[in-house]
């Protein structure tokens, strides 16, 4: 837990949130700006910075993965495709410093990215 971080109060529920998945180690909620007509965040529990934070050997992004297989299935984008986007440090497009994926879908996606 992270004093100042918004997704560490979203899962001690400071801040409320749209929940669409949770377990022991992992949330997933609707992004409260979508780029899609699916859009959620999917984010550990545990606070790391970024990707980058994650030691070796840790498997909370194999867990996170998981979890999104299973929401594409719940939320019914499986067959017509959907982008999972994980954001890195400023340049990367993070703007919450807190490990997250954006599960994305419902609409065609661009390639490149902006
Ligand atoms: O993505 C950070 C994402 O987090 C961005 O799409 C908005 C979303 N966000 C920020 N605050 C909230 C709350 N309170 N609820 C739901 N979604 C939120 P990044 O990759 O860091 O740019």
């Amino acid at each position: 837990m992270s004093e100042d971080c918004i997704f560490c109060k979203i899962v001690n529920g400071e801040i409320p949130s749209t929940v669409v998945y949770e377990d022991d180690h992992v949330l997933a909620f609707n992004d409260i700006d979508p780029q899609a007509p699916v859009h959620v965040v999917i984010i550990p529990k545990e606070h790391y910075e970024s990707i980058l934070s994650v030691p070796a050997g840790d498997d909370i992004i194999s867990h996170i993965h998981t979890v999104a297989n299973r929401l594409v299935l719940k939320l019914g984008i499986a067959d017509s495709g959907f982008r999972l986007v994980n954001n890195c440090g400023a340049d990367g497009g993070q703007t919450v410093p807190h490990l997250h994926y954006h599960l994305l879908g419902g609409r065609s996606m661009q390639w490149p990215p902006g």
